[in-house]
């Protein structure tokens, strides 16, 4: 039986390209490159398809994938329903963070129980953080460039991802409050796993030693 593998673009294909390898898995051609979205391997029975970061548990949890790379971020985010996620691939990481701007005293308007103006892409996650500390927020979802809101006054803090924490030293931002570690998970299609049990369950293994 045929497997496909949901992928993102950019950095989650280029640390996924060595745990295929280990799985003898090839793609034959390379996404940055070509405009095709779905992209054979050297394995007649094993298919890729590329998918923005953010619908990669979309495609598995309908199955139009039986297997994908998604980031902790995105899982928390979507929810992770229908989703079985047996290993952590440690690629990817980061942390999600709060960010204010520099000067903004973050720990007194929390204290103050001040409402804070939230932007993000993460909206549900955000929710959820700032509900469980008690903080009122209002969250305001954005798309991308997270890092202007609070520069142009459309939010007092932002909620992002932060790797080498240069983008928010660039604008001026600070990283006051940890959210959650990220890296990447294998995700799979729960029917999938029973069906095609025997095909899946060699790349899972695989894949799971290779990350370590
Ligand atoms: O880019 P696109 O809009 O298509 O989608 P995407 O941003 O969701 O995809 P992509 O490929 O950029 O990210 C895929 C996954 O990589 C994310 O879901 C995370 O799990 C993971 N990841 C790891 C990161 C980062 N590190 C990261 N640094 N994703 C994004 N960033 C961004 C961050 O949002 C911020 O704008 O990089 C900037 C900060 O980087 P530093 O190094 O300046 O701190
Ligand atoms: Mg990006």
């Amino acid at each position: 039986m045929s497997i496909t593998l949901a992928l993102s673009k950019g950095r989650i294909f280029e640390e996924t390209l060595p745990l295929l390898a280990a799985a003898g898995i090839t793609p034959l051609e390379d996404p940055e490159t070509s405009r095709k979205l779905i992209i054979e391997t050297n394995r007649p029975d094993v298919r890729l398809i590329i998918v923005r970061a953010s619908d990669v548990p979309t495609y598995v949890q309908h199955g139009a994938a039986d297997v994908g790379v998604a980031g902790k971020d995105v899982l928390m985010e979507h929810g992770g329903e229908g989703l079985y996620q047996p290993v952590d691939l440690n690629i990817a990481r980061c942390r999600m963070m709060v960010a204010t701007p520099v000067g903004f005293d973050y720990a007194a308007a929390v204290r103050r129980g001040a409402r804070l103006r939230v932007a993000t892409k993460y909206v549900q996650t955000a929710r959820l953080f700032f509900a469980a500390k008690g903080v009122h927020v209002d969250l305001i979802k954005l798309y991308g460039s997270m890092e202007l809101a609070p520069l142009v006054g459309l939010a007092d803090v932002i909620v992002d991802l932060v790797s080498t924490g240069g983008t928010l030293k660039a604008n001026n931002l600070v990283a006051v409050e940890e959210i959650a570690q990220i890296s990447s998970r294998l995700v799979v299609n729960q029917a999938s796993l029973k069906l095609k049990h025997a095909s899946l369950q060699p790349i899972i293994d695989t894949f799971r030693r290779a990350a370590g």
